[in-house]
């Protein structure tokens, strides 16, 4: 089984990913991990943290020469911003100056002091930071090396901001040459100038994204518990996106006003479906289409001018603090999208084929795939 969990602060001295399970043998490509924490940093709207930040993996644990070594890989990404948090965020002795007790609605700060009886709110947002994310694109980034090794690659591309809507395909060089990580220009400028109308007024913005892995072989996940569901796994490694307020599957709520007749994927001769509107996932199992994943993003919930809310020392009226934010992270939670997804297929995969060396775990994944 593999195992994935994150550690780490905002603005403590990195951020941790943990990995256990992942077979030994198998070739990581360095520049493929930071490529993609290099992406989570990008976007049309970023704030002052990522001029700051340089997200680059640092393997503690479980790689000798570029190797996995079938023992549990700890990868860090340091934080650079903890020089000048240093005094703040100290394990040992702090120095006051930076509580807070504002709590920002949409933000986990209300809800979060509530569950672990924080007084000072900064105790629950040095976690619940999105700054965490970059432990889940590390760790990403090796189950991205992991699936190619198996023929499968995962591509998104931001759909929506606000409400300019992009509905063509995908196209990796329109992808990478957009600000917002659109493949098509004059609809990226129109995202851009959504993203820089609430920069004016110090307002936020979310969207949509898709995500796709191509090269998936039929029978990968199960319908007998509802536990080693693909969709159920999918599903909820992408929920677990902070901000993150819908996901949906193929051609997901959609298919509420489709009828049976042309929802369903016509199955054709020589291992061709007509469609795919089930998004390449059938009864909880992978049926060998692209599977293809959207997410819904609601705006960051830390305002410049401040939401309503109440100071939890007397319960009085106030503005919610803001210190700095993003106006609009979407196409950086799209990599982080993609992490989430090759984590949860990664996970789904070992499931199935639980071998410890990629040498047996290759021969019996290609073994299953040609006998389809
Ligand atoms: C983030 C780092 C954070 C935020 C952002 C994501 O850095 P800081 O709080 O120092 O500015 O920029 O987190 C949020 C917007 C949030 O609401 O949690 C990052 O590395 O992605």
């Amino acid at each position: 089984m593999l195992t994935f969990y994150t550690a780490g602060e905002s603005h403590g001295r990195g951020v941790f990913a943990f990995l256990d399970g992942v077979p030994a043998g198998l070739r990581l490509e360095r520049d493929l991990i930071d490529a993609d924490l290099a992406r989570r940093q990008m976007g049309y709207g970023r704030g002052g943290r990522m001029k700051i930040e340089q997200d680059a993996a640092d393997c503690l644990s479980g790689v000798r020469g570029s190797v996995t070594l079938g023992s549990p890989i700890v990868l860090a990404v340091w934080n650079r911003d903890f020089e000048n948090w240093r005094s703040f965020m100290d394990p040992w002795e702090i120095v006051p100056g930076r509580e807070l007790y504002t709590p920002r609605p949409g933000h986990a700060d209300l809800a979060g002091a509530v569950r672990f009886g924080h007084t000072d709110l900064r105790n629950v947002l040095e976690r619940a930071s999105a700054r965490e994310t970059a432990g889940r694109v590390a760790a990403g980034g090796v189950l991205r090396c992991f699936l190619k090794t198996l023929g499968i690659e995962v591509i998104s591309w931001v759909t929506q901001i606000g409400e300019v809507r992009y509905e063509g395909g995908f196209d990796r060089a329109g992808r990478d040459a957009s600000s917002v990580f659109c493949p098509d220009p004059a609809t990226s400028r129109k995202m851009e100038q959504a993203i820089e109308a609430v920069m004016q007024v110090g307002d936020t913005l979310g969207g949509e994204f898709t995500i796709q892995m191509r090269g998936l072989p039929a029978g990968i996940g199960s319908y007998t518990q509802w536990d080693q569901r693909l969709d159920s796994m999918v599903a909820g490694h992408l929920m677990s996106i902070p901000a993150i307020k819908a996901v949906q599957i193929g051609l997901g709520i959609a298919s509420a006003s489709t009828p049976g007749s042309d929802l369903h994927d016509a199955i054709l001769p020589g291992d061709r479906r007509g469609s795919n509107n089930a998004g390449g996932m059938e009864g909880g199992v992978s049926n060998g289409e692209d599977l293809r994943v959207t997410c819904t993003m609601k705006p960051i919930p830390t305002l410049i001018k401040g939401l309503p809310s109440i100071d939890i020392r007397d319960g009085s009226e106030a503005r919610a603090r803001y210190e700095r934010s993003d106006y609009c992270a979407v196409p950086a939670a799209s990599v982080v999208g993609e992490a989430m997804l090759m984590i949860a297929v990664a996970k789904a995969i070992l499931g199935s084929f639980p071998l410890p060396n990629m040498t047996a775990l290759l021969a019996a994944f290609d073994q299953h795939r040609s006998g389809h």
